[in-house]
């Protein structure tokens, strides 16, 4: 092993995560990293989902990097919650403008990252048979990467086409004229449905768990809204930082259950009709998530534009989600998402009533009916928060494995660190507010936080940082108790790993809120990293 290793940091990942990552540490000065990406371009999730409908759904003048000031005024979104498109080209965008490129290797997957306890450095190998060693090990994999595709018989045997909406061929799928099926009606299958069912010429939508899904809204932005948004930018991304989501909203200081029927009830109708998307949820009543009564009375709110908008009462029935909280299964936005089951080319296959037992040649078969399919689409979800770091063979010291350490949920300190493998870090980690908030900003959180980290070791000349045991145990124990006392337990959400067969229930993300958890992570660093040992070679 050598005595000084070939690069400060190597991240894996080019997405939002690791394209701040970098830039950040070339921002250190002196600093050598290097990203790998298993894609063919930068952009990670948005690389992969290109999926029919595939657009934002937090609104894009937030969803978006806050670090550079002359990136948010200079860039002009198209509308509130743009398509796929618009926002690859954004985050390509950045990689140019930020010079990122010369220091990503597309179509490089890492497949294993050993720890050298001799050199206080990773071994990282790839995919092509390369190996290279860095001080730093940074995780920038995404929370929604390792694609979910159901072990059902037969696919094998499938003579159509099939898809999973999270490796989306680039060239599109041509639906007109085919007879579509879609498995899955979480956010994804909520956006592609309505698009799918335009196209083709009959479109069978099965569904496993209804969900409760809130109108997006979207419009396009005109030059006065732009400019107002750019005025306005540095109160929107202070608002977000303080408070529980990262979304810029002002949430009422009442409980849903202290206001009148009706004050209530009007409320949600102009959350429902103009505002629409995560206002309804974020933007409302703030005990929404904590207490069932009140959650109860949104529920039934949306039950009730559910029965409105069907008109066929059977099928309207079918879609209305009940038997868990709303909210507890990430919230989808839509549009025209329950208005598709009003057209003659589309169908409802209730998976509770009649459940899938085979995938055959031509098509499905349920425990009652032969759907014949050309197209088969799973939006299935993924194998969220561990599957894409899990995908890699981590090994920490003494050789520990991390899906060793992970088998029975994960455990980290801050979601940043695993005790037992110095010097790796892990941005939006489990146990961190990640997927709960607006991603680009619990990503820019992480990022700094995590480059002041390694800027800390440099100017003490130290080169290992790990996350104790004691502290790991202690976040652990915090992020399961404050799930505890919330209404997210309820559900079976990929939250909690319920989406994959055999997954450890354990309710990954962290729900104390984006602002107290960003204030606890620099109080540990101003603290003196607390929590953490440090080393020197
Ligand atoms: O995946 P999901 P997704 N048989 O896991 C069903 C983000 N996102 O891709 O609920 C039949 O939510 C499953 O049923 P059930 C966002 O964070 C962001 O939709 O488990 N059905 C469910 O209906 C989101 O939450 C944007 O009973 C099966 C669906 O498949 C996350 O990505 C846009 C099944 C999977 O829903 C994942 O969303 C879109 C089986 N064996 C998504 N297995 C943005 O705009 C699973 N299902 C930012």
């Amino acid at each position: 092993m050598p005595s000084t290793p070939d690069l400060d940091a190597v991240i894996v990942g080019a997405g939002f995560s690791g394209l701040y990552m970098l830039h950040r540490l070339r921002d250190l000065g002196g600093l050598s990293a290097r990203v790998y990406e298993a894609g063919g371009g930068v952009g990670g999730t948005w690389y992969w989902n290109r999926y029919p409908g595939a657009r934002c759904d937090s609104e894009s003048f937030y969803y978006s990097y806050s670090f550079s000031e002359e990136l948010q005024q200079e860039w002009v979104w198209s509308s509130k919650y743009p398509e796929q498109p618009e926002i690859l080209r954004y985050l390509e965008h950045v990689a140019d403008r930020f010079d990122l490129r010369r220091d990503i290797r597309l179509d490089t997957r890492v497949t294993a990252a050993v720890f050298d306890e001799d050199g206080d450095c990773w071994e990282v190998h790839t995919d092509d048979g390369e190996a290279v060693t860095a001080r730093y090990f940074i995780s920038a994999v995404g929370c929604l990467s390792a694609a979910n595709v159901p072990a059902i018989p037969g696919l094998d045997r499938f003579q159509g086409t099939w898809y999973h909406t999270g490796a989306w061929p680039h060239e599109g799928v041509d639906f007109s004229g085919r007879q579509v099926g879609l498995i899955g009606t979480g956010s994804t299958g909520i956006q592609a449905a309505p698009v799918i069912a335009a196209e083709a010429d009959h479109l069978t939508v099965f569904q496993r768990t209804p969900n409760y899904s809130v109108p997006a809204r979207n419009f396009f932005m005109t030059p006065a809204q732009t400019a107002q948004i750019k005025a306005d930018y540095g109160e929107i991304r202070r608002k977000a930082r303080a408070s529980w989501g990262g979304f810029p909203y002002d949430v009422s200081p009442h409980s849903a259950l202290e206001v009148d029927p009706e004050t209530r009830e009007a409320t949600y109708e102009q959350l429902w009709a103009e505002e629409g998307g995560f206002k309804f949820i974020y933007g409302s009543y703030w005990d929404l998530l904590r207490d069932e009564e009140a959650n109860e009375t949104a529920a039934e709110f949306i039950r009730g534009k559910i029965r409105q908008i069907v008109k066929d009462p059977g099928v309207a029935e079918r879609l209305v989600p009940r038997g868990y909280p709303y909210g507890t299964k990430r919230p989808p936005v839509d549009t025209h998402y329950f208005e598709t089951f009003n057209r003659e080319n589309v169908a409802l296959v209730d998976l509770r009533e009649t459940p899938i037992t085979e995938i055959i040649p031509t098509g499905l078969r349920t425990t009652t009916t032969e759907h014949d399919l050309d197209i088969l689409v799973f939006a299935t979800g993924f194998d969220a928060m561990t599957g894409s770091l899990l995908r890699i063979d981590v090994r920490g010291r003494g050789g520990r494995s991390l899906r060793d350490k992970w088998a029975s949920g994960p455990t980290t300190y801050l979601g940043i660190q695993v005790a037992g493998f110095p010097n790796m870090f892990v941005i939006t980690g489990p146990g961190s507010p990640s997927v709960l908030t607006n991603m680009p900003l619990a990503i820019e959180q992480h990022v700094e936080w995590i480059a002041d980290c390694i800027a800390f070791l440099g100017e003490h000349g130290l080169t290992r940082v790990e996350a104790t045991e004691e502290a790991e145990g202690m976040w652990v124990d915090h992020v399961r108790q404050v799930a505890e006392s919330t209404l997210f337990m309820r559900a079976d959400s990929w939250y909690v790993g319920a989406n994959i067969p055999g997954k450890k229930r354990v309710f990954m993300p962290y729900v104390g809120g984006f602002a107290p958890y960003r204030q606890r992570c620099e109080q540990v660093a101003a603290n003196g990293y607390e929590g953490f040992t440090f080393g020197r070679r």
